[in-house]
Order: structure tokens, then sequence, then C-alpha cells
């Protein structure tokens, strides 16, 4: 099914027309209305003018995450404030936070994306939306919400936590869409089993899953679990949120909505971009925003994208799930967690040294993340009150910035392994837990 088929169907020669106008806007909006891309276009000897094709795309220099923190908060955005009518964040590198926002029209949309990839699975009007990511500064929960609405779904805002609660919610209000990521999806599915609830009870039939990768493995025991179909969705909060992508009955790579974004694919190491189905870090140009436009971003995110018209009639181009980072980003029960910003607050309390390493676990499905960090002087080991209350200062901490409760244990100094060449800083036992 269609949310707009018009556009999800139009001929590739209509749509990269459109997508050359719309490039071609974008670039004279940044250039009129952002002072950092008036002065990088001018840089770059770049004007709308002289894009006369797709391709000329390549003239345009990157933007990155380091863009957006070096003008925080909301430097590139290109209206005033007065325009914007929601803000987002997510997290940045360092303590700081990405900061995104949106006028009207960028939330209709954005809504509308959403709708296209609830609709491409049959999701209706007649549909009970069980909203499972968190609400707040995440643009999940309201990015679905909007897109479910518009779809005329009954939305339940339930967000997340609480997981039994989610369970008799499920069943008493007759959920039939639920949306989450998919860890916690398969988390639910056990606790409602154990709380005695059977599939016959639900009346479950779609699962709209993203935020974080999925194994197939995983997707089959979560649509098992929860006798469901699902399919993923891809977004990240820079480009709006969920929404860019997402897959259609067919699951056979996720629908780009390429008449609002226009994705490339390059090689991450040299900037070189790659012929067109080839692996490679998604770079990803906005062609309808306006809160904050951004031209070519680099979403650190590795895929591949296809060309060839879809079984399911959609002429989108569609990408391959994701299939790793070209950083070292990594997604914690749903949070983007970088090492550096551990690092950062870690450098603001006394007594603990820079050699850390990060430990991440799974069980029932649910990411634990331990940090193991070194103190600087060993007496700190023999004062259980000092050393709790340390403990407790980097938690409290690392809580405020990460979003997520994280283990601290600290450790005697020169315990922890040194490295001559990259540090090793990762361990991650995640896919043991899932095997
Ligand atoms: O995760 C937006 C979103 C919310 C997408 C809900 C889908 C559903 P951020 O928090 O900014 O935004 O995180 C963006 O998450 O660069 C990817 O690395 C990862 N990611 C998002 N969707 C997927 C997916 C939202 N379906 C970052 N599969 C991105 C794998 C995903 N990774």
């Amino acid at each position: 099914m269609f949310f707009q088929k018009d556009i999800e169907t139009m001929s590739r020669q209509e749509l990269e027309a459109l997508q050359l106008q719309k490039l071609r806007h974008q670039v004279q909006y940044c250039m009129d209305n952002v002072p950092f891309y008036h002065e990088r276009l001018t840089k770059a000897g770049v004007t709308a003018d002289k894009i006369k094709t797709l391709s000329d795309i390549q003239y345009i220099p990157y933007t990155t995450k380091a863009d957006i923190r070096d003008n925080y908060p909301y430097g590139l955005f290109a209206v005033p404030m007065k325009k914007i009518v929601r803000i987002h964040a997510s997290s940045g590198t360092t303590g700081k936070p990405t900061v995104v926002g949106y006028t009207r029209h960028d939330i209709d949309i954005w809504s509308d994306t959403v709708a296209r990839f609830c609709a491409a699975v049959g999701v209706n009007e007649d549909d009970i939306a069980q909203i499972s990511f968190g609400y707040g500064l995440f643009t999940g929960a309201l990015g679905l919400h909007y897109g479910l609405e518009k779809l005329g779904c009954s939305v339940i805002p339930i967000s997340s936590g609480n997981t039994k609660k989610q369970a008799m919610i499920l069943k008493d209000f007759g959920t039939t869409v639920l949306i989450s990521t998919p860890s916690y999806a398969m988390y639910m599915s056990e606790v409602a089993h154990e709380c005695g609830i059977t599939n016959d009870e639900l009346k479950l039939r779609v699962g709209l899953f993203g935020s974080e990768g999925c194994t197939d493995a995983l997707r089959d025991k979560i649509e098992k679990g929860f006798g469901l179909f699902s399919t993923d969705n891809y977004g990240m909060s820079e480009l709006q949120g969920p929404g860019v992508s997402g897959e259609c009955e067919f699951r056979d790579g996720l629908h780009f909505a390429e008449d609002h974004f226009l994705p490339e694919v390059i090689n991450s190491e040299t900037g070189e971009v790659l012929p067109r189905g080839e692996k490679g870090e998604l770079v990803v140009t906005t062609l309808s925003k306006e809160g904050i436009p951004l031209l070519r971003y680099r979403t650190k995110d590795i895929t591949r994208i296809h060309y060839e018209k879809c079984r399911c009639g959609r002429t989108h181009a569609r990408m391959e799930k994701v299939q790793g980072r070209s950083d070292d980003m990594l997604k914690i029960r749903g949070v983007n967690v970088f090492p550096s910003q551990i690092e950062s607050v870690m450098a603001n309390i006394d007594g603990i040294s820079p050699h850390y390493e990060l430990i991440l676990t799974r069980k029932n499905y649910t990411d634990y993340l331990e940090v193991r960090i070194e103190i600087n002087d060993e007496r700190l080991l023999e004062n259980f009150a000092d050393l709790e209350r340390k403990q407790k200062e980097a938690v409290d901490k690392l809580k405020t910035v990460l979003g997520i409760q994280a283990k601290v244990t600290l450790v005697a100094p020169r315990t922890i392994a040194r490295y001559e060449g990259k540090a090793k800083r990762i361990i991650d036992k995640r896919s043991e837990a899932e095997a």
C-alpha cells in the first residue's frame, strides 16, 4: 500500500529531474540563510547555477557532525527561532548534544516520510499503534507518532520502560502495531509470555522496528515470539529522525525518501564518491529542509544503495541494512554513545586516569555498559567510602551526559592493558548473547 503513490512510484527520470531542481534550490537556500554555508560554498566556488547535473553535487564540500557541534546550538539553523516549532537532539561526540530544529513544513514532511514506510506494510486507520520508543529529545517516538497519526492510526504514546505494563497494554488495548527498537521488542515478548499472555490473546500484526541494527536471526525470533510481521526503518536526528528510509513488504532494502533526501555512497577514508551499488559510507543531502538544511552530510553509516525498481512498484532507491559505522559510535539501548563522550566525562573527575575500557554485554535483549577505569592513586582502594563516592560521581556524570545508566568499576593503577598502536578500548560481547 502507498501513502503518496504518485511520488513513490514516479519514473527515475522524473525523480532525478525533481532532485536536481530541489538540490539547486537547497544550495541557494543554504547560501542565502546559513552563514556557515555561505562561507563554505563561496570558498569552494559553488553556486546554485553551477549545479547543472546531479553529479555536480561532488563540488560541494561535505558537512560533518563536527560542523554541527562547532555551531552549537543553533548556528546552522536557516530560519529565525520564531519559525522553529520543535527542537530535538542526539548525542554529540563530546559532552554537548547535536541540536536540530524543525519548521512546521519540516514536521509535515517528516510525518509524510514516516507514514510512507508504515503504509508500505499495510498500516492504516484501523490500527492501534503502541509507541515504545522513549519520548523526549530522541526523534524516534515523536517521529513515528506524527507519521502514524497522519495515517489515522490510534496512537498509544506509552514511551519505553515499565515492560510489564507495556505487555498489559498490548493485550488490553488490542495493540496491532508495535514500534520500538528490535531488542526492546524481543524483551517485551519474553516479558509478555512470562506474564502468562499468549499470542492468541494479542492482536499484534505488524512491528515497525528501527534505530539500531537487527540480525535476521533476531528478527525471526521477535516475529515468532509475537506472531507478527516486521520491517526495518532507518534515519538519524541530523537529517530529521526516522523516515529517511524504510522497508516495504518485500523487505528487499530500505526505500529512501529520495524526493527529500539525496543519497551518495563514498569511500570513508578518501572521500571519493563510489560507483552506484558499491559499499561505503552513506552521505545524504537534504532536499526539502527549512530548519537545518544539510549539504552532503556524512552519516558514518556503512551501506550500499540499489537503484532498480522494487517488486512493490516503488522506484525510490533501496539502501541495504546498515552494516556498521566508519567511526566508533555505539548504539546502546537505542542511544548513540561515543567513547569520546565518556573520555570527556572522566577527564573532569579528579583522581581518575585516562586509561579505561568499555565492556558491552546483553542480557534479556537489553544492553549493559560497564566502564572500567583506573584510579591514579592505589590508596583510594583502601578507603571504601571514598571509593564509593568517586564511583557514584562517575555514574551520575555519565548518566547526565549519555542519558543511560552505566556501571562504573574503578580498578587499580596499571591494570588496564596498554597498547602501542590504536588502543582497543571497546569489548563488545553483545553478539555472543544473541547466538
Ligand atoms: O535512531 C532515528 C530513528 C529513530 C530511526 C527510530 C529509526 C527509528 P539517532 O538517535 O540520531 O536517530 O541515531 C542515528 O542510529 O546513524 C545509525 O547508526 C543508527 N540507526 C538508525 N536506524 C537504524 C537501523 C535515530 N534501522 C543512528 N538499522 C544512525 C541500523 C540504525 N542502525
